[in-house]
């Protein structure tokens, strides 16, 4: 029997959905998922196997053009991503404007690997539309495959998963066959929180934190986690508190739920905030953050 293997990296402007393409593809929620553009900084990985493939996704950070550091550091992974893959999947979705980043889809363009132009959100459009932005993708990417699809309803992912899989090369697997991710239980913490904070605030707020482990103790009968909200200004500190101290815990109890259906156990969670000044421009701070 021959073994199939491959690195499929997703890319694509920001909201499209590719992360909630790499979740559906999993079956796993690896990537955090919100309405707001940015919610991924990272590139993460999410790993499928099967008895004679196995598939090694990367979600990544929207293509954008960086105004920071941070954001250079995430197009940093945007731009590796494009370097060691063995199957694209560029995700465009039926709202987004048709020009938009088209000097990124020249730079697709030009490699040479297999490639997949995903439409996604078509539970959002109707046939005529979808013909219609199918001939455009096309027309504009003759040698890839174009595939819509409606990665919230799993409309085509079953097609998309034996595409992809007939589409990776021929080799052996790169992770032990149980193996889910590259990151560690104490980055989806971190990512969790995040998640939490990119839904209850506005505005800046999203954009200006970052999550980071402080302590993290096993226990036998519950994980005690430490962590840190970062945030750019003194003045994002009272609001990310809160009255009272109501949002805070808000967010914390909210993170709490999730960690504790992902470890599977009970959770200790203490939330700190501390300001961490234009921590998204300071090379070192990125670097202990991990961009
Ligand atoms: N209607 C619809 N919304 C979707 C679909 N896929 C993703 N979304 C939504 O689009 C938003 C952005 O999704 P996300 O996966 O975070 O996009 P990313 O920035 O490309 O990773 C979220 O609100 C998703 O729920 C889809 O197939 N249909
Ligand atoms: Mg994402």
């Amino acid at each position: 029997m021959t073994h199939k293997s491959g690195f499929v990296n997703i890319l694509g402007n920001p909201n499209v959905g590719k992360s909630t393409l790499m979740n559906q593809l999993t079956g796993e929620k690896l990537s955090i998922i919100t309405a707001k553009s940015q919610t991924t900084r990272h590139r993460i990985m999410g790993i499928v196997s099967g008895e004679d493939f196995q598939i090694v996704y990367s979600d990544t950070p929207g293509i954008l053009n960086p105004k920071y550091r941070l954001q250079e550091s995430m197009m940093r992974f945007v731009d590796g991503a494009l370097e060691d893959a063995d199957l694209l999947l560029y995700v465009t979705d039926v709202v987004e404007k048709k020009d938009k980043n088209l000097e990124y889809l020249d730079r697709i363009a030009a490699i040479v690997v297999p490639k997949i132009i995903v439409i996604n959100k078509i539970d959002l459009s109707d046939n005529e539309e979808v013909n219609k932005l199918y001939e455009y993708w096309t027309a504009l990417m003759p040698d890839a495959i174009v595939i819509p699809i409606s990665a919230l309803s799993r409309f085509n992912i079953e097609t998309l998963l034996k595409i992809i899989i007939e589409k990776i090369p021929e080799g052996p697997p790169w992770f032990p066959k149980d193996q889910l991710t590259d990151r560690y239980e104490r980055f989806f913490v971190t990512e969790i929180i995040r998640e939490k904070i990119l839904l209850h605030y506005q505005k800046e707020i999203p954009y200006s934190v970052e999550i980071e482990i402080e302590s993290y103790k096993e226990e036998k009968s519950i994980t005690r986690i430490a962590a840190v909200i970062h945030v750019a200004r003194d003045s994002q500190k009272g609001i990310i508190i809160g009255h009272k101290g109501e949002k805070i815990k808000r967010v914390g109890t909210e993170a709490r739920k999730d960690i504790e259906a992902m470890l599977q156990g009970k959770v200790f969670l203490e939330l700190f905030v501390k300001v961490s000044k234009e921590w998204r421009d300071n090379k070192s701070a990125l670097k202990r953050f991990g961009y």
